[in-house]
């Protein structure tokens, strides 16, 4: 086994590799960016490595200066987190040549999946079902016209290079075909630097549905479990969960004997990601393959009873797979949460800034993933994922419970966050029954905000008195049982005495909308 790895992130999921080393008996290798010199990763890592300007190609995306810095800190391997370099079968190859082994799966691997185009072709060979269209790039409008006229409106094109619905357009009809063609063609050129572009069937409201595979280096591939990720905005997702509740169990073998079938034809090892339309009649389709760890793993592994990252490192350092297929029982149901930095009242723009107070939620069922602390200056230069909140529970119904309660017990002050949009996803009719497709979020958002009046004002209120009381008892401070008994009003003056305003309160209160 390794004895050091340097993990080639930052954030949640540089903490959460992290983790994993230390329960392993490994070194920790913490890179870390000028602005990230606090960051809670380079504080819970063994060693560190400066990188460079905040900016990604100066840091955390340049390969000589992190190939250098593991070199320099004696990590034999690097685990590189989702995001930044995970994707990059250039940095697998010059970890491969370099000497230090890369966690993830091979260049090869992740060069077939990383053209949509040759993965399609592949999978028609495999006799993956994906969606009917073309398994080759449209060389002109005309060849795109006579292809969309035989597949039938409304199609989509997609860019080769593609992925996260960049490069994508929706066609209705002949007429918008030509001038679709080229906004995605360009888009495509300037995003990816190939313009190369395929045609597919338009499914309306799709879920999006992935299978959770491993492989390993002895030519094993597994599937784990599913993860419904429909609950997404602009193919930033918000909330995920597993299992899905549209899948039933002989669906679940169905699309995971496809999975692994993938991840075969991809000669596939470490942990990967097959994603999956599926369709109202519960047709499903290949889209693409994610060829890393990714962001909603704790899902299934609050299903499965699996620790992916610990094994990510045992197959990397080529270990066969210590499970087999039939040793993989579902148990319970998991919803995650991804607390961003953004601010829900003016267009989940980001919210960069001081965290001046973090009171985390915990108790049953409970997990957060977090990559910040109270006192630290969120940056502006990265994602503003500020935390996964992710509960486990007996059926979907507890979880959903667990999580209305654990919103309740969590403040973050002095920065905006997205926790109020978790209250209406949690609390709305469709998703309580597990009606969610592509299209939920828009919808949701779509709504007037019905005020749950209680809920909306009780809730902020009851975290940040609860969080007074625990910095400074105020003389005669109520038992904090009758905490929860507190008005609105009661609450508000307790925010506005002097006491509280000197320790900063009334500002915290303030950005959580809480006590105007
Ligand atoms: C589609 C589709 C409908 N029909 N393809 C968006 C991201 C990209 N990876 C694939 N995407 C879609 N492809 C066909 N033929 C609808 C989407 C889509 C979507 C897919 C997954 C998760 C969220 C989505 C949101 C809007 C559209």
């Amino acid at each position: 086994m390794f004895k050091r790895i340097l993990v080639a992130n930052r954030g949640e999921i540089a903490v959460r590799v992290i983790r994993a080393c230390r329960e392993m008996g490994i070194e920790s290798v913490a890179v870390y960016s000028d602005v990230d010199r606090r960051a809670l990763h380079v504080r819970m890592a063994d060693f560190c490595e400066y990188l460079g300007p905040a900016q990604a190609s100066e840091s955390y995306l340049n390969v000589p200066k992190i190939l250098e810095a593991a070199r320099r800190s004696g990590a034999e391997a690097i685990h590189p987190g989702y995001g930044f370099l995970s994707e990059n079968a250039g940095f697998a190859r010059a970890c491969r040549e370099a000497g230090i082994v890369f966690i993830g799966p091979s260049p090869e691997s992740m060069e077939m999946m990383g053209s949509k185009i040759k993965a399609r072709q592949q999978m028609k060979k495999a006799e993956v079902p994906f969606v009917p269209g073309t398994d080759h790039g449209m060389k002109s409008v005309e060849e795109a016209l006579s292809v969309a006229e035989s597949i039938g409106y409304p199609v989509m094109l997609k860019a080769s290079a593609g992925g996260g619905g960049k490069g994508m357009r929706l066609v209705s009809s002949s007429a918008e075909l030509a001038s679709a063609f080229e906004a995605a063609t360009s888009e495509a050129q300037r995003a990816f630097g190939d313009p190369e572009v395929y045609i597919e069937k338009f499914i309306q409201n799709p879920r999006h549905v992935e299978m959770q595979i491993f492989g390993d280096t002895h030519g094993n591939v597994i599937y784990l479990a599913e993860r419904e990720c429909s609950v997404q905005r602009r193919h930033q997702k918000v909330l995920e969960e597993a299992p899905c509740s549209f899948v039933d169990p002989d669906m679940r073998r169905r699309m995971g004997e496809v999975a692994v079938k993938v991840g075969k034809t991809a000669n596939y090892s470490n942990a990967g990601t097959v994603e999956f339309l599926v369709d109202s009649e519960k047709n499903f389709y290949f889209l693409e393959m994610n060829t890393r760890l990714q962001v909603e793993h704790p899902v299934t592994e609050m299903v499965t009873g699996i620790d992916l990252v610990q094994l990510q490192i045992r197959v990397a350092a080529g270990e066969p797979l210590p499970i087999k297929q039939q040793d993989i029982v579902l148990r319970g149901h998991s919803i995650e949460l991804r607390v961003y930095a953004e601010d829900p009242d003016n267009n989940f723009f980001p919210s960069p800034g001081r965290i001046t107070r973090l009171i985390a939620p915990s108790g049953p069922g409970i997990r957060r993933d977090t990559g910040v602390y109270e006192g630290w200056v969120v940056p502006l230069d990265y994602d503003p994922l500020l935390a996964k909140l992710i509960a486990y529970g007996e059926n979907r119904t507890q979880v959903i419970n667990r999580l209305r309660r654990a919103l309740l017990e969590y403040f973050i002050g002095g920065i905006k966050t997205n926790i109020s949009l978790f209250r209406r996803i949690l609390l709305d009719p469709d998703f309580q029954a597990g009606r969610v497709d592509t299209g939920f979020l828009d919808r949701l958002l779509n709504e007037p905000a019905v005020a749950d009046e209680r809920t909306a004002r009780r809730v902020p209120i009851v975290a940040l008195a609860a969080a007074i009381f625990a910095q400074q008892p105020p003389p005669g401070a109520q038992p904090a049982r009758n905490l929860d008994g507190l008005h609105a009003a009661q609450t508000a003056t307790v925010l506005h005495s002097s006491a509280n305003r000197r320790s900063g309160w009334k500002a915290a209160a303030l950005s959580e909308g809480v006590g105007r």
